[in-house]
């Protein structure tokens, strides 16, 4: 369970939900109410390899002043969180989201095109941190030729071959939300991918009353340019059941990359779920799955049971980010 403040009377706290991170405020939602609160003032961060002690996602005990803000002093265990990287070269990291019961990766074929490298680092990265992933196509209303539908359905049997859910849905005509409803009823979902693929206009379809605002198609595709600002979990209700409990959305601005964990190479093919199945019968048991004689995983490409663009992905991630040994 969570993590009791050791520093104050227990019956001055209360435990909130931090939905909104803005400077020193963070906004508190604690059933159905909000209670902005700030840090307490000598709170250390827990080493100093992340800039953000406290994240959207965050359950923390409180204590409200007088004023009706409140105080954090405590923030309770993480089950899991994501981060990004200050800089590339940076070793400082900021936690965008904590508690994560489901990424929900947003991507299209077209305007913007979305890579399968793009989308395999956002599988890794979920993979390493025990997020389940989902992969939402959206604008699927622009796959107006049998080109362009031969390429999504073979993109989504990859994924779906690989053991990830996968959506093809239009925020825009609404085709495929309840699908989409059905899938986040009741988690906290991140949304992630490229700016413009429609992350602002899938949760607008969603939950119509959120209202948040969406790029237009000059802003996404003059780079840089990003409409939503601060990482927020918007409360809905998605109403497919009387009972049902709400849903924790969070809609990430203006973020391109999470930023990868360090792994070995040796590490990083069991965050590719198919190849964690074959990599036992490797003929060394530190096989990285390259230039390795007898290696299962690279039979199984040869062979068209690992598909071999998830494998190019794969050498291209450790390429890029595995450290050398
Ligand atoms: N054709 C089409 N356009 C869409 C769809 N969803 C979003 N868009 C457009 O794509 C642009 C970027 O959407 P936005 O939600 O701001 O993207 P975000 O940066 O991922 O939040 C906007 O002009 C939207 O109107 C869709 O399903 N079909
Ligand atoms: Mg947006
Ligand atoms: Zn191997």
């Amino acid at each position: 369970m969570k993590k009791k403040s050791y520093f104050c009377s227990l019956k001055t706290m209360q435990e909130g939900l931090v939905i909104r991170t803005t400077g020193n405020w963070y906004r508190v939602l604690v059933d159905s109410n909000i209670v902005e609160c700030r840090l307490r003032g000598n709170y250390r961060l827990r080493g100093n390899k992340q800039t953000n002690p406290v994240a959207v996602g965050d359950h923390v005990l409180f204590a409200m002043e007088a004023d009706g803000t409140g105080v954090i002093h405590e923030v309770c265990d993480r089950n899991n969180y994501i981060v990004r990287r200050a800089t590339k070269l940076s070793k400082q990291t900021h936690v965008i989201a904590a508690n994560i019961d489901l990424l929900c990766i947003v991507a299209t074929l077209g305007l913007p095109r979305t890579s399968t490298g793009f989308i395999d680092r956002l599988l890794v990265t979920a993979e390493a941190y025990h997020i389940p992933a989902c992969i939402v196509f959206n604008k699927c209303d622009l796959l107006v030729d049998d080109e362009l539908c031969a390429m999504q359905n073979e993109l989504s049997e990859l994924y779906r071959s690989v053991g990830y859910p996968v959506l093809e849905v239009s925020a825009l005509k609404g085709t495929g939300i309840d699908d989409l409803k059905t899938l986040i009823a009741g988690k906290t979902v991140l949304f992630s991918g490229h700016s413009g693929v429609g992350k602002s206009a899938l949760l607008n379809a969603i939950c119509p009353g959120l209202a948040l605002k969406m790029g237009a198609i000059s802003d996404w595709s003059l780079k840089g340019k990003h409409t939503t600002t601060f990482a927020e979990i918007h409360p809905v209700e998605l109403s497919l059941s009387a009972t049902q409990p709400l849903s924790y959305l969070i809609d990430t601005p203006g973020i391109k990359e999470f930023g990868m964990v360090d792994f070995t190479p040796q590490e990083l093919s069991h965050f590719f779920p198919e190849m964690r199945a074959v990599l036992h019968d490797c003929y060394f048991a530190n096989c990285t799955h390259r230039h390795e004689p007898h290696c299962a995983v690279k039979e199984a490409v040869e062979e068209g049971r690992i598909s071999a663009e998830r494998y190019r992905n794969y050498l291209s991630i450790i390429e890029d980010t595995v450290k050398p040994q």
